[in-house]
Formats: C-alpha cells, structure tokens, sequence
C-alpha cells in the first residue's frame, strides 16, 4: 500500500506544523532530514531517535529520510571519499537500527537543483517556481544565486544554502575533471560500497533524479532518462540500489515518457515525487503547476496509474506546490497547495485501486 507523506524541514526551519500536516486527513507520513548535519559527517542513534520521536508524537509516521547528502568528496572520487563513505555507511546502520528504511539522495555536482525563478506569478495571482534556459545562458552561477535568493521568503533553501554559495567557484574547480563517465564510475564505488549496509539494515536508497535533465553550467548530469537510470540499475544490480520517481524532475524533458519509465523500474521505486509541470514557449522553458492534470502538461492519472500496475508501495509525496492564498513559506514548500495535491493523488488512488479489485 502506497502511503501518503509530506516533507517537512523540522520545527526551526519550517512555517509549517506536524499538527497542520496531520490534520490534512491525507497524509499519514513524514519525510524528513536532520537538516543541520554536514555531508560526510555520522547520524548519531540519539538523534535520529529524537526526530523519529518528534513525528511520532505528533501522531505520524516517519516514512524515510530526505535526504542523506553524498558528499562532494564521494562525487568527485577526492581522496577523504572512503572516509566519507564509512561515515555514510555508519549513518545507514543507525537509520536502520532505528526502524527507518528509505533515503533518498542525489549525484548532482554542485546544484542540487536549478530554477532561474522562484516566485513566477501566473494569471490566478498564485506564485510557482520556473525555469527559463535564456536566464541560464546567460548568467554566471553567482549571479543566479543573488537573483533567486530575494525570493526565499526569508528561508534557506536545500542545497542553496549560502555558505554553500559562496564557494560555488571552488566546487566548479573540484569537479573541473569530471565528466558523465567518471560521475558514474564514481556512483558506482558508492553504491558497490554501501550495498553490504542496505542489505543488512534492510535500505532502500532511492535516487533522485537532476533538475532539470540536462547538463546546467556546463557541469555532466547522468541521472536524466530512461536509459541511464536502467544503466545505473543493471550497474549495481541490488533491489536496495532503486530510485525516487520525481515526475518533476524527468519530466523536465518532454522526450522522458513518465508512465512508460515508471513501468521499467518495477521493483525499484522506493519512493515518489508527483507534480505537474506547465511549458510554455520552447521545450526548455517551463513553470510549476497544480498538481490537476489539466493545469499543466503531464496525465496524472496515467502516471499514478502506472505506479498502480507496478506494485508500488512506498512513500509517495506532493512535491512542490504552488504560494496561494497569501502564505508565507519556503518556495514550494507551503502547505496549502501541497494538500491539495495530497488530495487529489489520494483521490485518484483511491479511484485506479477500486476499479481494478
Ligand atoms: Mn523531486
């Protein structure tokens, strides 16, 4: 049975409650990160068990961790990368010995994820983050983060985090030599490493996929289609090696067919992302929608449909919602729209699951 989450960035760093999570009726799990830990560094047991306590309180489950960072090190095959894959490892075994067993984490070099705005305003007045290949051709990375980040609403956004930024030259540098070839090398040690730990302490890492899906800043991107991420899967063969479905994040290129994807990966999809994406002019140039089929470019029910024929039965979430009705929160990351879209992806499970039993 798939289960309904919501990510949450903890009490310090979230406008939005566990107890306002809860009473959306809809979702029943939270994905969540200790969000202060540095790539690299371990989870201590007491810690994760005083996050997992915190969610439990508030009458929820703690569904899986977004995300566990790999770090640049790991990325990059840099020297400190064994060191970091013991401590990654080490943090693996806790989450396991504390009864959590889905973490998703990316192999992105540099950016998490790219948008060149984070408060488009559409015809209803509701703000959405967008994506326009124009801006990005012609803007240094630098400059990119000065412009979006007087639109976080007084946030931090992951894997935008200002530190972070102002070594953006540095991490240029670090991964200077790598190429697509390399990164999945790279990913390979990775994975190979920490299998015997997920085999052990029953962990489903999930990947995400880069956003958008193709190579920004001249940087390599490798988790972007359906033949990469197959490569990736039959690379290190292991039902623990799967990936996070952001529907999102594929769907950024309109050549990835998403239901046809979702049907490849049977098995292996441990957790899952669902949006809506609207295009405009151009096939790189594109806005986030409601989550409503009919707002945007993607057949909701199609894809909800083919997570159903596969057997999926893992954390599934709305992924970023639209600002509406006047909320303050982290772009995204409101509360309004992404219960709306817990309910409408509720509502067409509840329909696919009914009329196929
Ligand atoms: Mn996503």
């Amino acid at each position: 049975m798939m289960q309904m989450t919501m990510r949450w960035y903890g009490s310090r760093h979230d406008t939005v409650t566990l107890k306002q999570i809860r009473q959306t009726a809809y979702v029943k799990g939270i994905i969540t990160t200790l969000y202060d830990k540095m790539p690299g560094e371990v989870w201590e047991l007491d810690e994760i068990q005083a996050m997992k306590a915190e969610v439990e309180a508030a009458g929820l489950d703690l569904a899986g961790i977004e995300s566990v960072n790999v770090s640049d090190a790991i990325k990059t095959a840099a020297p400190e990368r064994d060191r970091d894959i013991e401590a990654y490892s080490k943090t693996l075994e806790n989450l396991g010995k504390c009864g959590i067993h889905m973490v998703c984490y990316n192999f992105m070099p540099v950016f998490d994820w790219t948008r060149t705005e984070l408060a488009r305003m559409r015809p209803d007045g509701s703000t959405v983050l967008a994506y326009h290949q124009d801006t990005v051709d012609q803007i240094s990375p630098e400059k990119m983060f000065d412009s979006i980040s007087g639109d976080m609403n007084g946030t931090v956004m992951p894997g935008w985090e200002p530190e972070r930024m102002a070594k953006v030259k540095e991490l240029f540098q670090l991964y200077r030599d790598i190429d697509s070839e390399a990164l999945f090398a790279n990913l390979k040690y990775f994975l190979e490493a920490i299998m015997p730990v997920c085999s052990q302490y029953d962990i489903k890492m999930a990947i995400h996929p880069d956003d958008p899906a193709w190579s920004v800043f001249g940087l390599p991107r490798i988790i972007i289609n359906k033949e990469n991420i197959l490569r990736m899967m039959k690379m290190v063969d292991d039902p623990h090696n799967g990936v996070t479905f952001c529907t999102g994040s594929y769907g950024t290129s309109l050549k990835n067919d998403l239901p046809d994807m979702i049907r490849s990966l049977k098995g292996r999809i441990h957790f899952a992302h669902i949006r809506n994406l609207q295009f405009n002019d151009g096939e790189r140039d594109f806005e986030e929608a409601a989550h409503l089929s009919s707002d945007g470019t993607f057949d909701m029910h199609a894809i909800m449909r083919a997570l159903y024929d596969i057997g999926f039965d893992g954390p599934i979430r709305p992924d970023h919602g639209r600002m509406i009705w006047e909320e303050k929160a982290m772009p995204g990351y409101g509360l309004y729209d992404r219960a709306l879209g817990a309910a409408y992806l509720c509502g067409l499970w509840e329909s696919i699951v009914k009329e196929n039993s």
